[in-house]
């Protein structure tokens, strides 16, 4: 007798959405399984590159720990006791619920965490942000106050559009100076180069130069040149490279005719910052300063670049400000090999900010006052948002792929908030450290189980490049994409999508006599892919509903498995990109007249002797911020354990030594971890990596130990960067003592 054993085996090219390089994957698919997942030699941006956190992802995919079934938190339980429940009874109990919230206190009291994940899911980031916007609520965060939200505001005030994340133009420069970022590791972000390090040899390789501004010898700064710098010290060196242009007649007056306003008023400010002045803060000694500005100057084509070490301070706007400026008044702005600006293919940023929906300072806070950034406000005051009674308090919250109990400021005090709320439900692929605390778990599908195509920073690159993927497994178990889940509730709850607030409530009776006469579902409804459709469409690339021959449509680019290259970036944009009035470049946008201030006052403040440490953040090769230490791959061999590096002579004055316990105190919170020893720390700077210190539903991730660094951060006002709410992450004034 023959058995046939009859296989289905397919290979789809799809691509990585962990992080930026959006890497292209040939995933191998037998029966319905996953069989491989291997970088695509053939993809025209990665070439067969991609990263220990990608190849890895079969085990989050088959993690017999993944949330795979709504969870319902047992009546009267601890956080992170859940039970199982269908999806109907989870649905129902929550519409009915957020129906109760919103009666009697108003949408306004709903609100929304998203995490860092969603930046690569653009239906989830669509439907989470129309469910917000049936509401009408102000109660929106994100991880952007921990990240990148001083950049867009940057571009706000000198653009005047948050949509733009201007990049350097790697294949052209002579001269690139990184600011706060490692890309060997984190392999670029705000830069989609998957290849990043090839791109960065050829700068040298071609003559040129890669400089590279950080208190730790990185990896990068270990490839290329180092210049070590004091923590949260950037203002200070970039204001001197500035003054140092202006002292010594180097400024391009071509360019700053050309293409901005304000210059005068710059120059004037940064003239209290010569190197000589701010060698004491910086580190940096000030004949050292003076050649980086010259060479700079000098370079045929030059351009800034800065990332996460350099805008998560006390003066993160106004850094990316410096940046931008410098690379301007060295005429190195919107011209080949500088600094260009890019095209979103599915330009969502730039038609929500049009269309009014993403805004800068248009409300404020009610705790603090703070601005609000893209419609969200400061993580810092969520917690405070939730325990601060009154009108317009938060009382149910939606937690989608975000864990700010770890990655955000304050965790303890927030999961005591999180506690008092009415209603929390979370959209995971894990029970974390956050979600613990929800109401309900609902069980998110992975990108391997979802069609979808790149937007949000995905256009800042020198190679603009777009790829649309089909899901590549149905998901798992009873997991569901986000979007449908907001859909469905809107549903129950009557919360009408992509409907002006008035406008729905007027159509409330309309929507129950549909219910009745079970035409609900034959209603027209925006789905996701005429949504991203009519955005491809109507982008710069898009056809424009056919005034553009050839120009970019869904079904166009579904024709292309491994997408289109739609480049090359180029220079000479300024023009379409300047949204201010006067079409220029504005160097001194009156919001920065505060920032000048604080930064000529933290100059003079003297620092609190009892905290003379300064600790900042690490990034690992195999770690992703908080949620990829469940993975038996990433978490395996020697010294995969959580440590502090420290420079060996602050540990010898503190006793504390190699392989040794530390604990580490900062004005608002003690940590314990482990002591590594190494000179790759400037002296008095201690860096550790964020993103540990489980105690969620994943037992590997939980065994690993480790502590949540930023428990040490502060959520006090005072302390929070005013113009884009960021959290201060990188220069934490700390003391360390063996135990
Ligand atoms: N493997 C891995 N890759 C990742 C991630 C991950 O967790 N793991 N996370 C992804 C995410 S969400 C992001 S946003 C990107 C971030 O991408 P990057 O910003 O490139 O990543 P980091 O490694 O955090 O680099 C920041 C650098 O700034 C330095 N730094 C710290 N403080 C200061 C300071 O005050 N001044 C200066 N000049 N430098 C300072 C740090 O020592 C560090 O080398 O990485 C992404 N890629
Ligand atoms: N001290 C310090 N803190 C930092 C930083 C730092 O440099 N230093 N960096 C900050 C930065 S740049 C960032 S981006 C944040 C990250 O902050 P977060 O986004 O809050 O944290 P992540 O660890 O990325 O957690 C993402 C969650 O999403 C879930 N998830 C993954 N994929 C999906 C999906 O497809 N759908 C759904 N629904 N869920 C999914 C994961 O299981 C995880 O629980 O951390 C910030 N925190
Ligand atoms: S660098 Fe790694 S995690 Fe990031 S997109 Fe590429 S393969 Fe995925
Ligand atoms: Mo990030």
């Amino acid at each position: 007798m023959f058995q046939y054993v009859t296989m289905s085996t397919r290979t789809v090219s799809t691509y990585c959405r962990i992080c930026e390089p959006l890497c292209g994957m040939v995933a191998t698919v037998e029966d319905g399984r996953l069989v491989s997942l291997a970088p695509d030699r053939e993809h025209p941006l990665s070439q067969g590159y991609a990263c220990p956190k990608g190849l890895a992802f079969p085990e989050i995919q088959a993690d017999p720990e993944r949330v795979l079934h709504p969870l319902r938190r047992v009546a009267g339980g601890a956080p992170g006791e859940f039970e199982q429940v269908s999806w109907d009874e989870a649905l129902d109990d929550i519409a009915a619920r957020l129906r109760g919230v919103v009666d009697e206190h108003g949408g306004g009291s709903v609100g929304q965490f998203f995490g860092n994940p969603i930046g690569f899911n653009v239906k989830a980031a669509v439907w989470a942000g129309a469910f917000m916007g049936a509401l009408g609520t102000p109660h929106q965060y994100s991880v952007g106050s921990q990240d990148i939200n001083s950049r867009y505001v940057a571009s706000r005030l000198l653009y005047g559009t948050l949509s733009q994340v201007p990049f350097p133009d790697l294949p052209h420069t002579d001269f690139l100076l990184m600011i706060g970022a490692n890309p060997l590791v984190s392999r670029g972000s705000g830069v989609r180069a998957p290849r990043v390090k090839e791109h960065l040899s050829d700068i040298v390789a071609r003559g040129g130069r890669v400089v590279v501004v950080d208190p730790r010898r990185s990896e990068t700064a270990k490839a290329f040149e180092h210049v070590s710098v004091e923590p949260d010290s950037d203002a200070f060196l970039l204001a001197s490279l500035i003054a140092v242009l202006a002292e010594e007649d180097l400024v391009d007056h071509d360019a700053v005719a050309r293409q901005a306003t304000g210059a005068a008023t710059l120059l004037a400010a940064v003239a209290a910052y010569p190197p000589e002045v701010t060698e004491q803060r910086t580190g940096v000694p000030a004949d050292e300063v003076r050649r980086l500005a010259r060479d700079l100057a000098a370079a045929p084509r030059a351009t800034v670049y800065g990332r996460t070490g350099s805008c998560l301070g006390r003066h993160a706007t106004l850094i990316s400000v410096l940046i931008d400026a410098l690379s301007l008044l060295t005429g190195n702005l919107d011209r080949q090999g500088g600094t260009l600006f890019g095209n979103a293919a599915v330009p969502l940023e730039e038609m929500g900010e049009k269309g009014g929906n993403l805004t800068y300072d248009a409300t404020r806070s009610r705790v603090g006052g703070f601005p609000d950034v893209l419609g969200t406000y400061p993580s810092a005051i969520m917690a405070d948002e939730i325990t601060t009674p009154g009108e317009g308090s938060l009382r149910a919250l939606f937690v989608l792929a975000g864990n700010p109990v770890i990655t955000g400021p304050d965790g303890d005090g927030l999961e005591r908030a999180l506690e008092e709320l009415d209603l929390m439900v979370a959209l995971d692929l894990y029970v974390n450290e956050t979600n613990r605390h929800a109401d309900y778990v609902l069980p998110a599908a992975t990108w391997l189980e979802r069609a979808d195509v790149p937007f949000a920073i995905a256009a800042s690159g020198p190679w603009p490049h777009v790829q649309y993927t089909d899901a590549v497994l149905d998901p798992a178990g009873e997991a569901r994409e986000e979007w449908e889940v907001f859909d469905e509730l809107s549903r129950r709850a009557d919360l009408p999508l992509f409907l002006p607030p008035a406008l729905a409530r007027a159509t409330a009776p309309l929507r129950r006599l549909a219910r009745r006469l079970p035409l609900a579902d034959r209603l027209p409804r925006p789905t996701p892919w005429t949504v991203i459709d009519a955005l491809l469409r109507m982008g710069q690339y898009g056809d424009r509903f056919g005034a553009r021959r050839g120009g970019l449509r869904l079904s166009e680019l579904k024709r292309h498995p491994r997408g289109l290259m739609l480049g090359p970036a180029r220079g000479d944009r300024l023009a379409e990109v300047v949204q201010h009035p006067h079409g220029r470049v504005d160097l001194a946008p009156r919001q920065l007249a505060a920032e000048w201030d604080r930064l000529a006052e933290a100059l003079r403040r003297e620092p609190d002797p009892a905290y003379p440490l300064r600790m900042i953040g690490l990034r690992e090769m195999r770690s992703q911020n908080s949620w990829m230490h469940n993975s038996p791959t990433l978490m395996k061999g020697r010294n995969r354990t959580h440590t502090a590096r420290i420079h060996p002579e602050d540990a010898a004055e503190a006793g504390v030594v190699e392989g040794g316990k530390v604990r580490i105190t900062s004005a608002d919170g003690t940590i314990d971890t482990v002591a590594a020893l190494t000179d790759e720390v400037r002296r008095g700077t201690l860096a550790v990596p964020h993103g540990w210190g489980h105690q969620g539903g994943w037992t590997t991730a939980n065994a690993a130990g480790g502590a949540n660094t930023n428990l040490l951060t502060s959520v006090r006002h005072e302390d929070v960067e005013f113009l884009a709410g960021m959290t201060l992450l990188n220069g934490i004034p700390v003391a360390i003592e063996a135990l």
